[in-house]
């Protein structure tokens, strides 16, 4: 038997949590043969609810699953993971502005990439879920100086397979004959669902639908496909697709873009190095390599028109705009 490995997550009595902590619990990451410790970190006010949500836990008698820890404390939750995911995130509130959404959140992120610095494994993979994603992405890591920038990366994979989804429906085939989809930027209405590399079936996705889908129909579908989400289920916002894309990230990241990808490249959001003309240093959706070794890479020199330059522009803009905002504490 393997030794296990330690997973926290965040706002582990949430709504994502609640697919998420089962999915992982099963083996359904880490592998049928791999135990793992679960460390769930709630808001002392939800520690109760949480309880609840142990005690199911235990009622699914896993066999991987070796212990679950409770705690509202992030040194607890965080002491020598190997992965983090931070689901749990501050809700914008009736009157909230975005700025004030921004700031208690950075203080949340700020307080939890402190305690990652701290009790973490170095070479810990965090994946960042809770909104504003991106920018939370960015406090947490400055806040863990000790940890490469490599450790952290926001949740894109919701908006990835939400695009591939909605080209293999248009036309006509299965998911898994979508390749190299790219969902460039900010997890927000700014997200720039890119088609001019996408393949269906090997042939140019470009050559299979016109630019005024594109633009009209399939753009606008993927930015707001959460809030359509949040409408049809009368007001409860994407939960089982957003533990299922977590799941597809954190592979990609762990055992490669290749063995665990149909496709060339994931899109994940990374701290940028400068390419593709974003500022350094801001967590931006890129597309994505990994190689079954970990080694991870933006995908370098794709061709971009200026309809996609432009769209890569606007939502870099808008993480400067946020990062600003936050900039205090950083
Ligand atoms: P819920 O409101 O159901 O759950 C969030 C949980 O986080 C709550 O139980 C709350 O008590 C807990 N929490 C709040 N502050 C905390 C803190 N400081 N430490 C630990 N736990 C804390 O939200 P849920 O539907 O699970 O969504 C979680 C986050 O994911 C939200 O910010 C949401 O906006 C974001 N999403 C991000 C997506 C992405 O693609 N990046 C897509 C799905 C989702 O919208």
């Amino acid at each position: 038997m393997k030794t296990p490995i330690d997973i926290a997550v965040t706002g582990a009595a949430g709504q994502i949590s609640y697919s998420l902590l089962f999915r992982l619990a099963s083996g359904e990451l880490f592998g049928l043969d791999q135990p793992i410790v679960l460390r769930l970190l709630e808001i002392t006010p939800a520690l109760h609810r949480l309880h609840g949500v142990q005690m199911e836990l235990n009622d699914c008698a896993y066999p991987l699953l070796q212990k679950v820890i409770l705690t509202d404390d992030a040194k607890v939750a965080f002491k020598d993971v190997d992965y983090a995911f931070l689901v749990g995130a501050r809700p914008r509130g009736p009157g909230m502005k975005r700025k004030d959404l921004l700031e208690c959140n950075a203080a949340i992120f700020a307080e939890q990439g402190k305690a990652l610095n701290e009790v973490a494994h170095q070479h810990v993979k965090v994946l960042i879920t809770g909104n504003p994603a991106n920018t939370n992405a960015l406090i947490t890591q400055m806040n863990a100086p000790d940890l490469s920038p490599s450790c952290f990366s926001a949740m894109s994979m919701l908006d990835h397979n939400r695009a591939i989804f909605q080209l293999a429906k248009k036309c006509g085939v299965r998911s898994k004959e979508v390749k190299n989809i790219i969902v460039w930027g900010n997890h927000s209405e700014t997200q720039y669902p890119d088609l001019t590399h996408a393949t269906v079936k090997g042939l140019e996705a470009l050559t299979l639908v016109d630019q005024t889908w594109i633009k009209d129909e399939f753009i606008p579908t993927v930015q707001n496909r959460g809030a359509s989400v949040i409408e049809e289920r009368g007001g409860l916002s994407s939960a089982a697709s957003a533990a299922n894309a977590a799941i597809c990230q954190m592979r990609s990241w762990v055992f490669g873009t290749e063995v665990s990808s149909w496709s060339d490249w994931i899109s994940m959001a990374v701290i940028s190095d400068g390419s593709y003309g974003v500022e350094k240093g801001l967590f931006y959706s890129f597309p994505v390599k990994v190689s079954s070794a970990g080694e991870l890479s933006i995908v370098q020199d794709l061709e971009l028109d200026a309809f996609s330059k432009a769209c890569i522009k606007e939502s870099a803009l808008e993480l400067k705009e946020e990062r600003k905002a936050i900039k205090h504490l950083l």
